[in-house]
């Protein structure tokens, strides 16, 4: 039998979920995984990398399922469900799903899409009542474990694969340098599709043993009165989640709001990332709290490749230094590295860490790494020894609240409305968002087209987060002189 997690065994009697506060321990857990595999595998011996997905919110169902797939040997691709059913259609076809889990309101959203396109639907529970007495396979740790959807310049989102090996060594760098223990308990409230929830807090925290309260979203009420309780000792959150937490804590009496900065106090990691902490918000943070955030950088490919130090200095509005295993390296234009610092180039990353290829788009994995390095598209610099954050390469990505968008996806979805001839998505600086999804229009004649009438459009059409914040009709888009709109003229337009 195989077990990637350490301390997935049956004697552990230590709790690693709290599910609506019920407590599931370690043992619990990994028998009912192991039932899940063998009802998964059914007649067969192993999966053989078979991409089975799920839609299905933070639960013990849901570690359930994940690590179920591991151990028959399948390809995990956990689904967003807050995505709109639109959206997943894209995500089936291209990963040539097989098999879908999903339950209640869950699974009944998903009847139709799934019989269209021949996917089996398939409750968790149905799976684990299927009693299989059979040895589970050996699962080699260079095969196939997860694929996770990300966007791209392209129009629509790519599988990014991982391995077992990859996944392994993304989740032990991050034990060792945060100093993950059994000891640690942390609430789990960021979505359960993207490496944050995924690896840095579900995985590390199974890994090392952890307790890892669920939660189905960012509840920030229940969120805070745990704080104030002091349950956790460790926080993970994206800097959108920082700037509410602010805006949440202020507007509380004293006495309240003095108990959940003394649980934040009491902690002995506050973590950033997914998108840039500004110092404005490091400091705020700071002086509330008296937490210094740990602010590190990471992106779906390569699971996290910098981090300011646990022990040491953590530099306001600088990501830190590689970590360890993880290569890092800054690239000119034209492909030479940067040796000096000050100097801005792209961030190119090898390791073990690094994933293993987009599913089944060659091209596109050829193209995203050169001379064995791959390519971020972010750009930084080297500033005294930590590396600084500087952009993105393309303005096509936009950043919102830790979700990273397609603007041409946006975009394609958009020029589907009757009322518009041309749109151009860009993102806008926003203190809460980090960067709003700012769409601008050009109407068919004598058409019409306001704010909530586009809202409501869109409602069913695209995630939620990926609606337009703003809207701007204007009479033409700018262009160059091969007749391509040139985005960065319209940030002036606004
Ligand atoms: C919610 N809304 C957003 C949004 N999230 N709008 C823009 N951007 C977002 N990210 C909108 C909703 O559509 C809704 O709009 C309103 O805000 C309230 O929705 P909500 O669901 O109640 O909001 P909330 O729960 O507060 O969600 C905010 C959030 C969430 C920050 C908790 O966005 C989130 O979980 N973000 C984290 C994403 C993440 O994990 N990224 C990591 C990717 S991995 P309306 O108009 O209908 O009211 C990666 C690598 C790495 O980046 O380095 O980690
Ligand atoms: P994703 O592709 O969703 O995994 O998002 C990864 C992207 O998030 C990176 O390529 C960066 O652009 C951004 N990102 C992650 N962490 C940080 C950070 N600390 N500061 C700035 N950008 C970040």
């Amino acid at each position: 039998m195989t077990t990637l997690f350490p301390t997935l065994n049956n004697k552990n009697s230590a709790v690693a979920l709290i599910e609506n506060n019920v407590l599931i321990t370690y043992s619990d857990l990994n028998e009912k995984i192991d039932r899940f595999a063998k009802g998964l595998l059914g007649s067969e011996s192993d999966l053989n990398e078979e991409r089975v997905a799920f839609f299905i919110p933070a639960s013990e169902d849901y570690v359930t399922t994940l690590h179920g797939i591991w151990r028959a040997g399948g390809i995990a691709v956990p689904l967003n469900v807050a995505s709109a059913v639109t959206e997943l259609d894209h995500y089936l076809k291209s990963a040539n799903v097989t098999r879908m889990i999903a339950s209640g309101k869950y699974k009944e959203s998903l009847k139709e899409l799934c019989s269209e396109l021949e996917v089996e639907l398939i409750d968790a529970q149905e799976i684990l009542n299927r009693s299989q007495h059979k040895d589970l396979p050996a699962i080699d740790q260079s095969r196939r474990a997860m694929m996770l959807f990300t966007s791209g310049t392209t129009s629509k989102p790519k599988g990014v694969v991982s391995t077992h090996a990859i996944i392994s060594s993304q989740i032990t760098t991050l034990i060792d340098a945060w100093e993950w223990t059994s000891s640690d308990v942390v609430p789990l409230f960021l979505p359960l599709h993207h490496i944050h929830g995924i690896i840095n807090i579900l995985s590390c925290g199974l890994w090392s043993g952890a307790t890892i309260d669920l939660y189905q979203n960012f509840d920030i009420t229940r969120v805070c009165a745990s704080v104030a309780a002091e349950n956790y000792n460790v926080f993970m959150a994206v800097p959108t989640i920082y700037v509410k937490l602010i805006q949440h804590i202020c507007k509380l009496p004293s006495s309240e709001k003095d108990r959940i900065c003394a649980g934040f106090s009491s902690m002995r990691l506050n973590i950033s990332g997914s998108a840039a902490c500004p110092v404005k918000l490091f400091n705020e943070w700071k002086a509330l709290t008296s937490q210094t955030l740990l602010e590190r950088y990471g992106m779906t490919e390569i699971g996290m490749g910098i981090s300011n130090p646990y022990h040491g200095e953590r530099r306001p509005g600088h990501v830190g230094q590689a970590l360890p295993g993880v290569d890092i390296q800054l690239f000119d234009d034209e492909d030479n590295l940067i040796d000096a610092e000050n100097l801005a180039g792209e961030i190119r990353v090898q390791g073990d860490n690094v994933f293993l290829e987009y599913w089944d788009n060659a091209s596109a994995t050829e193209e995203s790494f050169i001379d064995g390095w791959f390519c971020t598209g972010d750009v930084a610099v080297l500033d005294n020894g930590y590396y600084r954050i500087m952009g993105r390469s393309s303005i096509d990505i936009i950043k919102s609240g830790g979700y990273k968008l397609s603007a041409l996806e946006i975009e394609g979805t958009l020029l589907t409305h009757e009322n518009i001839l041309e749109v151009a998505v860009l993102g806008t600086p926003d203190e809460t968002w980090g960067e709003a999804v700012t769409a601008f229009v050009v109407l068919k004649s004598a058409s019409k087209l306001d704010y909530q009438d586009l809202k409501n459009w869109c409602d069913g059409r695209m995630s939620a987060y990926k609606v337009p914040k703003i809207l701007h009709i204007v009479e033409s888009l700018p262009r160059n002189a091969m007749g391509k709109v040139t985005k960065v003229n319209l940030k002036d337009c606004q």
